[in-house]
């Protein structure tokens, strides 16, 4: 066990500045206006350090430094992009610890999570898209003995980002890899309850980007998120967020005519057919893990597995099971590597849970086990803490219909497959879902049948950097990681050639 000193005191393995300005043009860049805003950890609840707070003047300076470097970036080969994306990689593997507990001093997160999975996965993502590009081909075909149709695919240009703060390094990263890798420029909006650790990052590998190619501008949605979505000088506008915010995002962009990929929210369903009790063995084990995993990043993940469904011939046995689990997780200090589920990201994102967990209650379900704030004690007390809770109720109620964004599962139960199906799919959200059961026909069936981008089959919350992972229905438009990921940010140049030498 081992306790990372908390940033600020002695023998911390990260210090932040008192005040970060904007990332402009490869660097520090004061805000226009000269407004800071207060950043806090979720950790203590106390204030850590100061923020610029950015508006359209400072939209339009990072999209002045973008603009200025891509024409040198969007030719540079896919080689010579390869090997930097390979070296940022490298960059952030070598100072692991120090972005870990930056991230989870900023976010709340637990350390055991920044370690060993936001920071690796950052890692990897930066090394598939490196590989990714070099191994990216164009077509060439030959429509008839003189003629011929080449496809080439052409970075976007500038193009903007907005990112929420539930992973505020690793949603970066997903955003900035392929965005680079294709050949694009960058002006990036961190969210406000989480700027601190992305700029910490940006300080880190500044030397190893041409200046202007990566940008970021911090600020609040309205203020500096709008002048950015909605500015005609991005080509492209990639968000992550809220639904509602994804509609504006999209009027925004649709005032401009340029793509748009929406990452927005989730209700997913985590089924789990009669069979997984049928053996006390490690695969039974591996199912109860599955379960508690809605509490996994204190169950702020667009995919958490908020409404769990269970086969009435096992609900009674079964949750008394998981129930017993989720009491035996460890609340505690992020910076502890023992902790596994620590703060909530804000104070506003505690207070809306257990607003939900009021709803809840007043809607008839019935709590098995939580069902408040979390008292920690010592410094801890003024941090954002909610126990893990477990409801019991019906797929009408809003617990099991809108996206709560905290340690909280509301559960059902189902007769049948079909029973299953439909449940599962009786959501306004299609992100996520996770299918139980050994039984290898009903894996394919309900796989194909559960309308959501990603259906785990068998596990939960993995996140490969070449899995395609995107929403259907309200869930969003587009698809993050995956090589597919490189045509969100190109576009296609073809390229009809005659080779005939007779008159037209
Ligand atoms: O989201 P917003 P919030 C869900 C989750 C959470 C709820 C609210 O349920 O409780 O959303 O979180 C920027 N133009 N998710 O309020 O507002 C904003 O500054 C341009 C799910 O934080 O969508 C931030 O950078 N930008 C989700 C980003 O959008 C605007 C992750 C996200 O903020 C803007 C986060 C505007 N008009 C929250 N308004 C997921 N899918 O993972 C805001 N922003």
């Amino acid at each position: 066990m081992s306790v990372y000193a908390n940033p600020g005191t002695d023998g911390s393995v990260v210090s932040f500045k008192p005040r970060y300005e904007h990332w402009i043009g490869g660097e520090w860049t004061a805000p226009a206006k000269g407004q800071y805003f207060e950043n806090v950890t979720p950790v203590t609840g106390q204030v850590f350090t100061e923020i610029a707070r950015g508006t359209a003047e400072d939209i339009e300076a990072a999209l002045d430094a973008a603009h200025a470097a891509a024409p040198a970036w969007t030719t540079t080969s896919p080689t010579e992009r390869a090997i930097i994306l390979n070296k940022i990689a490298d960059r952030i593997e070598e100072n692991l610890e120090l972005l870990a507990v930056a991230e989870t001093w900023d976010n709340g997160k637990a350390v055991r999570e920044t370690l060993n999975a936001d920071l690796p996965l950052a890692v990897d993502h930066f090394r598939y898209f490196a590989g990714a590009i070099r191994a990216q081909e164009g077509t060439l075909s030959q429509l008839d003995n003189d003629t011929t149709a080449y496809h080439f695919h052409e970075p976007l240009g500038v193009v903007g980002q907005i990112i929420p703060w539930n992973f505020p390094i690793l949603m970066g990263v997903w955003k900035l890899a392929p965005a680079l890798a294709a050949g694009n420029c960058v002006v990036l909006k961190p969210a406000e309850q989480t700027p601190a650790s992305i700029l910490v990052l940006i300080e880190l590998i500044a030397d190893l980007l041409p200046p202007g190619v990566v940008n970021i501008v911090n600020g609040f949605g309205v203020e500096c998120g709008k002048p950015l979505a909605s500015n005609p000088r991005i080509a492209k506008v990639a968000f992550t967020g809220e639904t509602t915010t994804g509609r504006l995002i999209m009027q925004y962009a649709s005032q401009n005519i340029i793509p748009v990929t929406l990452e927005l929210g989730g209700k997913s369903p985590n089924i789990f057919f009669d069979d997984v009790m049928a053996h006390d063995d490690a695969y039974w084990d591996k199912a109860q893990e599955g379960f508690t995993l809605f509490a996994l990043n204190q169950g702020e993940v667009c995919t958490c597995p908020s409404r769990a469904l269970i086969q009435s011939s096992i609900y009674d046995r079964f949750l008394d099971t998981v129930a017993e689990r989720t009491s035996r997780i460890v609340q505690g200090n992020p910076l502890d590597t023992e902790t596994m589920m620590g703060a909530q990201a804000s104070n506003d994102q505690l207070e809306k849970i257990l607003s939900y967990i009021d709803i809840g209650t007043q809607e008839g379900a019935k709590i098995r086990i939580g069902g408040a704030r979390a008292e920690l004690g010592g410094e801890l007390e003024g941090g954002f803490y909610v126990q893990p809770t477990i409801f019991e109720g019906d797929n009408s109620m809003r617990i099991f219909q809108e996206e709560i964004f905290g340690p909280v599962v509301a559960v059902t139960a189902f007769d049948d497959y079909d029973d299953a199906i439909a449940i599962a799919n009786d959501t306004l959200y299609g992100l996520g879902a996770g299918v139980w059961t050994r039984n290898g026909n009903t894996v394919y069936r309900a796989s194909r049948a559960i309308q959501a981008g990603r259906v785990w089959v068998n596990h939960f919350h993995n996140y490969p950097a070449h899995s395609a992972f995107g929403g259907y229905k309200s869930s969003g438009i587009g698809r993050e990681n995956h090589l597919m990921m490189l045509d969100h940010y190109q576009q296609t140049k073809n390229v009809l050639v005659s080779y005939s030498e007779q008159k037209l």
